[in-house]
């Protein structure tokens, strides 16, 4: 538990386990005006998805409002939220991106 590894640490002692990171979905939410290829694009060059799986999420997203485009931790996260803030913001498009708690 997170209890004995501070402990473990306290003690200089190996720790016995290594605690995972606590996880953050990256989410795209749908807007009326960004083109579909345009977060097509977005979703390969910043997460890393092949041409079918970035179409299949941007569909998504399309039909269903929003779609989870990753699972990471929070600095890892946040930097792709924010590159694709910056990504959408030099195209003048609306699309939108957050992070969230993963469950
Ligand atoms: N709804 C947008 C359109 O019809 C496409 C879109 C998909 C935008 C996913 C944002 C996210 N052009």
């Amino acid at each position: 538990t997170q209890i004995d590894n501070q402990r473990d640490t306290v003690l200089d002692r190996q720790p016995a386990k290594l605690a995972p990171p606590p996880m953050y979905q990256v989410i795209l939410l749908n807007d009326d005006y960004t083109p579909m290829e345009f977060v097509v694009v977005v979703l390969q060059r910043i997460f890393g998805k092949s041409e079918d799986e970035a179409a299949r999420i941007m569909l998504k997203v399309h039909h269903e409002g929003r779609a989870v485009c990753g699972v990471y931790p929070r600095d890892i996260a946040a930097t792709r939220v924010e590159m694709v803030r910056q990504m959408a913001q030099a195209r003048q498009h609306p699309l939108q991106c957050l992070m969230e708690p993963a469950p």
